[in-house]
C-alpha cells in the first residue's frame, strides 16, 4: 500500500519553543535547529505546500522545584493552551499541522486538538506514540514532577483540570486509541497505570523479538479511511548514539535503519494527518546532527523512499 498521495497538500510548522515540562533545558531551541536543518524545504521538495507560521509565544521557564508533584503547573497549561489552539485552527483549515517543539507536554494541546477535531468530524483516532518512555506519569507517582512525562496520563484524564479536557471533554482521548513504540523506560509506579489503563506498548522487547515490520504492522491495524493517524515523535526514541541531541537519552533504541522503516510504514498508509516533533535539544546535540537526523526521519513519513518503488 503507498497512499502517499492522499495526505493534504498543506502542511503548516507551528513553533513551541518552550522547555517548560522538561527536566533539563535547552528543548526550547528546538524549532530554531528543525528549521535550520530544512525542514520546511525538505517537505516541499516533495510537492507538499509549506508554511511555516512561526513561533508560538507562551511564559518564561522559571526553573522552580515541583509543587503538589507539578513543576510549573500553570506555565505548562498556557502553553498547551496556545499549542491546542493553534493546531485546531490548522485543522480546521484541512492543513497538516507538524508542532516543532519543545517538551513533549505539548503533546497535551496538540492531541488535544487533534481529538476535538475528530470529535467535530465524526473521524476516529490513531495516535502512535514514539518514545523511549510511555509518559504515564501521574503528580502521586511521578519521581520528577517533569510534566514532559505526564501528557499521556493527562490525555487519558489521569492529571490536574488546567491540562485535562482541553478538547472540552475528559478525557480527552481513550487509551485504547493509543499505541506506543520504542518504549524502553518506564517508573515503577508508572507501570501500574499503564497496565491498569489499558495502553497497548510495543517495547524494545517486543521490537527485538518480532522486529519493527511487525511491530509496526500490530501498530497499524485496524486503520481504515476514517481514521485520523496523529504521530507524537519524541525524539528520544531513536537510539542515543544516533540522536545524542535530546534532554533524556535512554540507550538501547531504534537504530537509523529501524527508525526509517518506521517512518515508511507510517507514509505508506496516507493517513497521517497530524505530526508533533518533540524532545530535540540543541545543547546536548553534535553539530544540529540530531536535528538532521529528525529531518531526514520525517522526510521518509512524507513519503521518501529508500527503495525504488512502482507507482512511488
Ligand atoms: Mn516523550
Amino acid at each position: 500500500m503507498h497512499n502517499t498521495a492522499s495526505l493534504p497538500n498543506r502542511i503548516t510548522l507551528i513553533g513551541a519553543p518552550t522547555d517548560i515540562g522538561a527536566g533539563a533545558r535547552g528543548a526550547s531551541m528546538g524549532p530554531e535547529a528543525l528549521r535550520v536543518a530544512d525542514l520546511g524545504p525538505v517537505i516541499e521538495a516533495q510537492g507538499f505546500q509549506v508554511t511555516d507560521r512561526g513561533n508560538l509565544y507562551g511564559p518564561a521557564n522559571p526553573w522552580q522545584p515541583p509543587v503538589d508533584g507539578y513543576r510549573h503547573l500553570d506555565e505548562v497549561a498556557a502553553w498547551n493552551r496556545a499549542v491546542h489552539d493553534a493546531v485546531h485552527e490548522e485543522l480546521s483549515q484541512g492543513n497538516l499541522p507538524i508542532l516543532l517543539g519543545g517538551d513533549h507536554c505539548l503533546g497535551i494541546g496538540s492531541i488535544s486538538a487533534v481529538a476535538r477535531h475528530c470529535r467535530a468530524a465524526g473521524k476516529k483516532l490513531r495516535v502512535l506514540w514514539l518514545d523511549a518512555h510511555a509518559d504515564f506519569n501521574t503528580h502521586a507517582l511521578t519521581p520528577t514532577g517533569n510534566i514532559h512525562g505526564m501528557p499521556v496520563a493527562c490525555l487519558c484524564g489521569y492529571g490536574p483540570a488546567q491540562i485535562t479536557g482541553l478538547s472540552g471533554q475528559t478525557p480527552d482521548i481513550e487509551p485504547g486509541w493509543v499505541r506506543q513504540i520504542g518504549i524502553r523506560s518506564v517508573d515503577q509506579g508508572e507501570k501500574r497505570l499503564v497496565h491498569e489503563a489499558g495502553l497497548e506498548v510495543f517495547d524494545m522487547r517486543y521490537l527485538d523479538e518480532m522486529g519493527m515490520r511487525a511491530t509496526m504492522e500490530a501498530a497499524l491495524a485496524g486503520l481504515d479511511a476514517d481514521t485520523h493517524l496523529h504521530v507524537s515523535f519524541d525524539v528520544d526514541f531513536l537510539d542515543p548514539e544516533i540522536a545524542p541531541g535530546v534532554g533524556t537519552t535512554v540507550p538501547g533504541g531504534p537504530t537509523y535503519r529501524e527508525a526509517q522503516l518506521c517512518m515508511e510504514m507510517i507514509a505508506d498508509t496516507g493517513l497521517m494527518r497530524s505530526l508533533d516533533v518533540v524532545e530535540l535539544n540543541p545543547a546536548f546535540d553534535v553539530r544540529n546532527k540530531t536535528a538532521e537526523l529528525a529531518v531526514d526521519l520525517i522526510e521518509s513519513l512524507f513519503g521518501k523512499s529508500t527503495l525504488m518503488r512502482r507507482g512511488a
